[in-house]
């Protein structure tokens, strides 16, 4: 199971495909930034280790995870991306909002990447709470940004593949 792994984020097992010609939208929460900071500098990082070229990769801030599917959705809609990577961190509250805001991004990102058949990668960490979000934004489990991003390279080889 993922979750006993120490690092989340290895995919030495798995073929990387080159992410040289795809362009990449990274829709990214200013909420609890900086662990979103360090998502986004996990998958920056990725894409541009595997491939992608700078100038290919545009990143926008939107205020909280719940914003992630307006900003794909206007994002989409522009066109001209082969992917789009959503990065937030929910942490775990006193009040029932954690569960609103996380059904309400898993399903809206489920429902864009449908509406415009793009891949629309969920890299929002939530946790109970802040330790848990560090751990897992470059610590002991590695980096969800990471992993959004190799899983965006993947899907957008495939859309590639199946749509040629
Ligand atoms: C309001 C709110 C709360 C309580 N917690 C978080 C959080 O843990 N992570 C996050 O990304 N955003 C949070 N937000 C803000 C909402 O996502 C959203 O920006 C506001 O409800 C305005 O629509």
């Amino acid at each position: 199971m993922a979750s006993q792994l120490k690092n989340l984020s290895d995919f030495s097992h798995t073929t990387i495909p080159s992410a040289a010609s795809f362009r990449f939208g990274i829709v990214v929460a200013e909420w609890n930034s900086a662990i979103t900071n360090a998502l986004l500098k996990g998958a920056h990082q990725t894409l541009t280790s595997n491939g992608a070229k700078e100038e290919n990769i545009l990143i926008y801030p939107v205020p909280g995870s719940f914003e992630l599917t307006s900003g794909t959705d206007l994002l989409l809609n522009k066109g001209g991306l082969d992917a789009v990577i959503c990065l937030g961190c929910v942490i775990q509250g006193e009040t029932r909002h954690f569960d609103f805001i996380c059904n309400a991004v898993a399903n809206g990102l489920s429902n864009v990447s449908i509406k415009y058949s793009k891949p629309v990668i969920f890299g929002v960490l939530t946790t109970d709470n802040q330790q848990q979000a560090v751990d897992r934004s470059g610590g002991k489990h590695g980096n969800k940004g990471d992993e959004a991003a190799i899983t965006a390279i993947k899907m957008a080889e495939l859309a590639e593949t199946l749509i040629r």
